[in-house]
């Protein structure tokens, strides 16, 4: 049985990493929109990416024999300006995600929920990953300034990016 505060938090997750999916959506419309398919296709590879991740604590809500509750998910937050700006954005949200997944395991081990300590790892981790893909697209982004030709070779590279099912591992 789950401890009821831990699986509190860890409902309100599962709102932020369909949220996410939401922002990741509303930015590849957008970035459609204006032309830049690569842009558009990793946006929308990464809001995939956050329901699996809002499945993965959905499922083990459920594991642990405990209530999902889903809540309403709000309209995405965004101010959509050059593909650098959003980018800008999108690193500050997910340092906000990282942020509560690191107050799911502070609150996981003073409640001694160890199974759920253990468990949220694997978010700890992914977050590296995904803040620092993030950076290297931005930094890129810097380091050209804005010349357009080299907008249109990165959003071929990130139209490459390829989706697989995120799963717990
Ligand atoms: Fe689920 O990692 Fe981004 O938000």
């Amino acid at each position: 049985m789950i401890n009821k505060k831990v699986e509190e938090i860890l409902n309100a997750q599962i709102n932020k990493e369909f949220y996410s999916a939401y922002l990741y959506l509303a930015m590849s419309a957008h970035f459609d929109e204006i032309g830049l398919k690569g842009f558009s296709h990793w946006t929308k590879v990464q809001a995939r990416e956050e329901v699996d991740h809002g499945m993965i604590l959905f499922d083990y809500i459920i594991e642990r024999d405990g209530n999902v509750d889903l809540k309403q998910i709000e309209a995405p937050q965004y101010n959509f300006g050059e593909p650098l700006e959003i980018f800008e954005q999108i690193f500050r949200h997910e340092c906000s995600v990282t942020e509560s997944i690191e107050c799911v395991a502070s609150m996981s081990e003073e409640e001694c929920d160890m199974a759920t300590r253990h468990f949220i790892n694997w978010y700890i981790q992914e977050q590296v990953e995904e803040e620092a893909s993030v950076d290297d697209i931005i930094k890129k982004m810097k380091m050209f300034g804005q010349d357009k030709s080299i907008l249109y070779h990165i959003d071929i590279e990130l139209g490459k990016r390829e989706y697989s099912q995120h799963k717990y591992s």
